[in-house]
This record gives C-alpha cells, structure tokens and sequence, in this order.
C-alpha cells in the first residue's frame, strides 16, 4: 500500500535490507536541536563529527581501520538522513568520508591508512579536500597548485579556495601538480605546518552549520611520506567526487523530504478563508510536485547505489542523479516554501535554510549560479550521448 503520507509512496523500505533500514533511526533526534544554533552563529560544533564516529557513520564504506564496512546503500541513507536536518552537516560527514577518507583508503601507502583512518572513523582528527582554487573551480584541470621535489621530499606552493572543514581540518588532503612529470597528485599537510593557513571563508548566506575556508601554501615542506603513492592523475581526483556526488544525491532528497513534511504540517494547521491551507489545490499541486519528486530521486539514488555495490558504476549514472536530484530538491524546496508565507522568513521553519543550502549545494562538486552544477553534469552527461566535449575548445 502505498505510504504517502509518511513520504515513501513508492516503498523504497522494500527494496532495503534491515541493516540498511536501522541505519537511520536516531540520526535525525540527535542533530536537529543544534542546527539553529550552528546556523545563526555560523560555528563549527565540535561534538559532531565524533558523535556521528560513535555511530560508525565515517568512511562507512571502508572495511577494517575501524570503519564500518556497510554498503554504498547505507552509506546514500546515512546522507539523506543527515541533510533532512542540515546540508552544513552532511557536507562535513561528506567530505571527512568521501573526500578525505577515500582516497586515503584507495591511494595511500598501509602506513597512511593506518595513520589516519582510524582516528578520522572516530571523528578524532578532521580533514578537508582542496581541489578548487581561486581561478580554477569547474577546470581543475588549469590548476596553479605546484609540488617540486626536494632532497627531503616536496615543496608545495599554491592556494586553494571554498574547502569545507578547512579552517578546523587536522590534516589536508590537497591536490597538485608535480613538476618533475605535470602530473596531478594528492598529498596530505597537516595543521600547523610552516608554511600552511587555513583562514575560514565568513558570513555565508548558506551552509552557515558548516565551516568553509581556503588553503593558503607557502613553501610548505613535506617529507616522502606525505604523497599519496597510488592514484596519479586528476582521474584520482574525480574517483573521489564519484563518491561524494553520489552521497549528495540521496543527501538532497532528504533535505526535500523535510521541506515537504513541514509544509504539509504548517498546511494543514493554518487556515486562511476560514479553510486549511492543504485544501486548497494549488496548495496540494506544490505538495504533489515535490513528493513525485522525492520518490523518483531516491528510486534512481538507490539503483546507482546498488550498481556501485556490484562495481558496475559509470561516473555518467552519478553526474544523472547528482544533477537531477540537486536541482529537483531546489526547485521543489523553493516552491513549497511559499506555502508558510511570511513565515517562510523565519529561520525557526527551518524550510528557507534548506532552499538557501540547496543553493550551494547545486553548486559545489560543479559550480556557483542557480542550476550551476546542472552546467557541468549536463556537459558530461552530453559527453556521454553525443561523443563530443563540449566543456572548451
Ligand atoms: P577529462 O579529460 O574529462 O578527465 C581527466 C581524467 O579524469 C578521468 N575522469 C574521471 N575519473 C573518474 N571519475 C570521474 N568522474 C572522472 N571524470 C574524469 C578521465 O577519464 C581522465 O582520465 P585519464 O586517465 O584519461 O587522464 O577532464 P577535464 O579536465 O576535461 O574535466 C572534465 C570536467 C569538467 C567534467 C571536470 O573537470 C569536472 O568535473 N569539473 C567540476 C569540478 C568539481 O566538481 N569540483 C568539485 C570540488 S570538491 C567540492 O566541491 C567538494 S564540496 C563537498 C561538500 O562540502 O559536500
Ligand atoms: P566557476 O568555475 O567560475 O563557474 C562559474 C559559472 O560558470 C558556473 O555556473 C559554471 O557552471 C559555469 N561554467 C564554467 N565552465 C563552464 C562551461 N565549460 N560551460 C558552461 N558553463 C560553465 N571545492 C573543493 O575543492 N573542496 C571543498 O571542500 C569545497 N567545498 C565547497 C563548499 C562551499 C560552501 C562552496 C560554495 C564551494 C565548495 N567548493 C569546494 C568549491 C566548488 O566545488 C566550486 O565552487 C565549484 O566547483 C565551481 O567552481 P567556481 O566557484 O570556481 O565557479
């Protein structure tokens, strides 16, 4: 039977194991009482990324080093459940297992696993991902970053820009290019380096729960250890946005879902012509709309989630749904806002914080303008159908 009201109208619950499912219960409670907070202050809870390590929720995906070890299912739930209360709090999950812990996992030398992940499962240390940079966001191919190497090991030069987590990161995984043969590569800094700033990025009209700053290096020097010796190339890069955009398509679905569940809520309690608002049909159409959305995005998540888990995933089936998902979740989120009215000002109805996040969430891992990202995953997705790269000459 169909469950719309409780918003899974085409039963995705029977298309999940029972791990998966208890995967979420609890998630939503333990978050939600801090999000205002973090939102008006814009200061990084420090309790958060070692509460969601207590639950197993960072680098789920990696097995041993302390990591959970569950599917690429779990881990698209544990996003969706995250930014039904906050992007800012998934973009942190996100980054510290998709953009951090990843490639660790996947190009790191066993003593930079075993370094590292452990301690970045519990939430001990934090880490962020510095690819973009101030004139190279959507082309980080263009990149100015520069590793040269020293008798002792390398010198790295370059600033980064808009990196989540930067300003309170332990460790940096940044990316650049190495003089000796122009290749990309990834290497870990850690806080306190000579050489190395973390300024954070103020007064953001988005993510305000999360912290976003740059990079700065100025001859920061790094020992031999300090690359990451398997993954060469920006493909190495991008292996790690796969991850991470797959992460946000489920992510933005929940910050939907919430936006839907408060306005039905406000639509059925406030009267207006002596009648509740959710009688009205051009109030039910918004509602319509956004829910038929929601449930195709998270059929087409779940598919790409388990393609991932059987290693049939092409990099073109998560740019389709990052691309769709996040602006689906915008624009729908953005329409159902107009159903508190006045109130949708107030940040204490929480749904106009999620239209101002899907915002930036359109925007990163892709770009920066209303349907920004669509940009580039539209170019990549057009890549696949016609065989031409359009992205530059
Ligand atoms: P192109 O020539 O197409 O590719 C270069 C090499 O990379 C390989 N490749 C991929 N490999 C794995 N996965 C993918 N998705 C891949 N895309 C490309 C490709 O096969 C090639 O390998 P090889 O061996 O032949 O060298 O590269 P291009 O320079 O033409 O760029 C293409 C384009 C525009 C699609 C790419 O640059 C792009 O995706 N740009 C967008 C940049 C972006 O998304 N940045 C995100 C920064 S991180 C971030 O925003 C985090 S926010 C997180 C949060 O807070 O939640
Ligand atoms: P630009 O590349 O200058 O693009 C501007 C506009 O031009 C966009 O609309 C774009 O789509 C369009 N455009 C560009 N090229 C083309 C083309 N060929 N055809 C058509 N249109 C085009 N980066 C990290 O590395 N790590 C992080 O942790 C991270 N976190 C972020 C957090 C926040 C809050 C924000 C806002 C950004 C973050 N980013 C991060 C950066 C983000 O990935 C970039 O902002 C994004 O890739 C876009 O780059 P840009 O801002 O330089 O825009």
């Amino acid at each position: 039977i169909a469950d719309i009201e409780g918003q899974d109208p085409l039963n995705l619950d029977s298309l999940l194991s029972e791990e998966e499912i208890a995967i979420r219960y609890g998630l939503c409670e333990n978050l939600m009482p801090r999000v205002l907070d973090g939102w008006r202050t814009e200061q990084f809870n420090h309790d958060i990324l070692p509460e969601m390590g207590k639950l197993g929720l960072l680098g789920p995906t990696i097995k041993g080093y302390g990591c959970a070890g569950v599917n690429n299912v779990a881990y698209g739930l544990i996003a969706r459940e995250i930014e039904r209360v906050d992007s800012g709090y998934r973009s942190t999950a996100s980054v510290q297992s998709s953009l951090v812990m990843h490639p660790i996992n996947e190009f790191g030398s066993e003593a930079q696993k075993e370094k590292y992940l452990p301690r970045l499962a519990k939430g001990e240390i934090i880490g962020c991902f510095g690819l973009t940079e101030p004139n190279h966001g959507s082309d980080p191919a263009g990149m100015e970053t520069t590793a040269e190497e020293t008798e002792g090991g390398f010198v790295l030069n370059g600033a980064k820009t808009w990196i989540s987590n930067a300003p309170v990161a332990d460790i940096f995984v940044v990316w650049a290019r190495c003089k000796w043969d122009n290749k990309v590569r990834g290497f870990i800094l850690e806080k306190g380096m000579k050489g190395l700033e973390a300024p954070a990025i103020k007064n953001k009209v988005a993510l305000r729960a999360s912290v976003t700053g740059s990079i700065f290096m100025d001859t920061v020097k790094l020992t031999h250890d300090a690359v990451l010796p398997n993954g060469s190339g920006l493909g190495a890069a991008f292996s790690c946005l796969n991850s991470a955009r797959y992460g946000i398509s489920w992510g933005t679905m929940g910050a939907l879902e919430d936006c839907i569940a408060r306005t039905r809520d406000y639509g059925l309690e406030r009267k207006q012509f002596n009648r509740p608002l959710a009688s009205f049909q051009l109030v039910q159409k918004k509602l319509v709309d956004a829910q038929t959305e929601v449930a195709l995005g998270l059929q087409a998540s779940l598919q790409v989630g388990r393609l991932k888990d059987q290693g049939k995933l092409a990099p073109e089936m998560v740019s389709m749904v990052k691309r769709n998902n996040c602006g689906k979740a915008l624009q729908h989120a953005r329409i159902v806002l107009d159903i508190l009215g006045g109130n949708a000002s107030a940040d204490e109805y929480h749904v106009g914080r999620h239209v101002a996040n899907l915002q930036v969430v359109n925007t990163y891992e892709g770009k920066h303008l209303l349907n920004a990202i669509s940009d580039i995953h539209t170019l990549i997705l057009g890549k696949a159908i016609t065989g031409i790269q359009a992205f530059a000459n």
